[in-house]
């Protein structure tokens, strides 16, 4: 694996969504939420143009930068690629991984996300480098996600063993029901972007993630 891969903390990962966000740019709310423990940075924008992702990617990137940490560009490789993102993410609807890990090499982080065994393992036998696994818990950010039973997350995590992140409705309620499951790491965004404090949302969750 490469040796830049190796390292990824993918602890407290966060997807952006400027629909709920408080802060009054991305820049900004991506810059508090590392301040405040985030190691991983989705931009995960649903609503924009190609050229108003791309330069939001660009921006975005001068702060993950900063901070040296990895910034993954969510579906799609083009602008993972043109931005020089760190990584890009895939669901099950977007290019298959296959073809992902074709076009961006193996110097880039490949994330698929998955929700159920046969997903996970086909994700881990075409490259991807790590899954997003969810819905865990029910959420309002994603309208069309499904809640996953925790048996199907323990049967994922059984099958594959790259890194492996929870998402779907993890607030501080809900994170400490993720005990024991294996996870490397939970993704949030209204948990984060949505609260008042970023930086001290995200301070909190890390808390409780060091502590599961
Ligand atoms: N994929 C599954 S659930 C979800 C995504 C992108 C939304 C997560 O948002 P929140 O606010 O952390 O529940
Ligand atoms: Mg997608």
């Amino acid at each position: 694996m490469e040796e830049s891969k190796r390292k990824v903390d993918y602890s407290l990962y966060l997807c952006t969504d400027r629909r709920l966000m408080t802060s009054s740019s991305i820049e900004e709310c991506v810059e508090h939420a590392i301040q405040g423990g985030v190691t991983i940075v989705q931009l995960r924008e649903k609503d924009c143009s190609s050229r108003e992702f791309y330069e939001l990617a660009l921006r975005v990137k001068r702060v993950t930068k900063q901070y040296q940490v990895p910034l993954i560009v969510n579906d799609r490789v083009d602008i993972a690629l043109a931005a020089d993102a760190d990584g890009v993410h895939v669901g099950q609807k977007d290019l298959p991984c296959q073809e992902v890990r074709r076009l961006v090499g193996e110097k880039k982080i490949v994330g698929v996300s998955a929700a159920n065994r046969t997903a996970a393992l086909q994700a881990a036998a075409d490259g991807a480098d790590y899954i997003g696994v969810g819905a865990v818990f029910a959420t309002g950010t994603k309208q069309d996600a499904v809640v996953i039973a925790p048996e199907e997350l323990a049967a994922i995590r059984q099958a594959v063993s790259i890194p492996m992140v929870a998402i779907g409705g993890i607030q501080k309620q809900t994170l400490p029901l993720l005990k024991g499951t294996g996870i490397d790491g939970v993704a949030v965004i209204s948990a984060i972007v949505a609260q008042p404090d970023v930086e001290q949302a995200a301070r909190e969750l890390k808390e409780l993630w060091n502590t599961l």
